[in-house]
């Protein structure tokens, strides 16, 4: 295998297919020269022939990348629904040890991220004998920490990680069959679709990535607060925050709904130079409002002071 090619997996349904234009785009534009993206999308029943014609001209943009597409019919179309806005689509990444016999390592990634850099040395991150690499899920740890331990059963959450980025070691879920447990659990656990299983089966083999590599919208808070000491080094977290490789937007917000959410002026402007560009968006302004939620900005704002104040010394 050519030693720059970095194969990628991602899965979508019709409704915001788009967006993985804008994930490709970003990725292509801050590639280096020689990194090659094999890039494979999971596609439901619900995606068209015009959405898939439609991202596939972005072949006549680019060249560092392939584009494959995988029909998975109604592969988990009805598993209960066991979140708010999480979908079925989340549990396609429990059937990539089986769809790709090729590879030995894939870079799995949600739809609602940025890629900010280029990523062969994420996919290249000796994982040694670990199922799986990611990013530690900050919010979880924080705030739904017992609710998480109930629910799951987990021992602790030490090594609970967030699902949307992630490295898959193939041939060790392969061969240890994590795969067939982890579908054999779709739907066991409330508030989560594919993300407590994963933990939950790979609990002790589950290797982590510097945070560079998933800043979340759910994690900023946590990285603006004294809290951010207790998970990581302040190299680590400056790195980071200043400049993530991958911005993640978890959450029930996202930048093609609103646009002063982090960052969603920079995942517009790689949208505009995606096919879908002339898609009417209808971006909103989210508003906070009340009195809790004013405390909160002046909370938040007085820490991000302090915090640069920390940072830009
Ligand atoms: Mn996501």
């Amino acid at each position: 295998m050519n030693p720059n090619k970095v194969p990628i997996v991602m899965s979508s349904d019709n409704k915001v297919f788009f967006t993985i234009a804008t994930v490709i785009v970003s990725m292509l534009e801050n590639a280096n020269k020689d990194t090659f993206y094999d890039i494979y999308v999971l596609c439901t029943d619900t995606v068209t022939d015009e959405s898939k014609n439609k991202l596939s001209e972005l072949k006549t943009q680019y060249n560092n990348f392939s584009l494959s597409f995988i029909d998975m019919k109604d592969t988990f179309k009805n598993i209960p629904k066991t979140h708010k806005y999480v979908t079925y689509v989340s549990a396609f990444k429990f059937l990539i040890p089986s769809l790709f016999p090729q590879f030995d390592k894939i870079l799995y990634l949600d739809t609602d991220v940025i890629v900010r850099a280029d990523l062969i040395d994420l996919y290249n991150t000796d994982i040694g004998d670990n199922y799986v690499a990611g990013c530690l899920c900050l919010v979880n740890h924080i705030t739904c920490r017992d609710g998480i331990l109930r629910e799951t059963g987990l021992e602790s959450m030490d090594y609970y990680i967030n699902a949307g980025v992630i490295l898959m070691n193939l041939n060790l879920i392969r061969q240890d069959k994590i795969d067939k447990k982890c579908i054999d659990m779709i739907g066991s656990f409330k508030g989560s679709v594919d993300q407590h299983i994963m933990n939950k089966v790979c609990y002790g083999k589950i290797f982590f990535l510097p945070p560079k590599y998933n800043i979340s919208t759910s994690s900023l808070k946590i990285f603006e607060s004294d809290a951010i000491k207790i998970f990581y080094s302040m190299q680590e977290v400056e790195q980071a925050y200043k400049n993530p490789v991958i911005f993640h937007w978890t959450g029930g917000n996202k930048p093609w709904q609103y646009y002063n959410l982090f960052l969603a002026h920079e995942w517009f402007r790689y949208f505009i130079k995606t096919p879908f560009k002339d898609m009417k968006l209808d971006r909103k302004y989210l508003k906070r409002t009340g009195v809790f939620s004013m405390f909160k900005n002046f909370l938040s704002r007085t820490l991000k002071k302090m915090w640069y104040g920390l940072i830009y010394k």
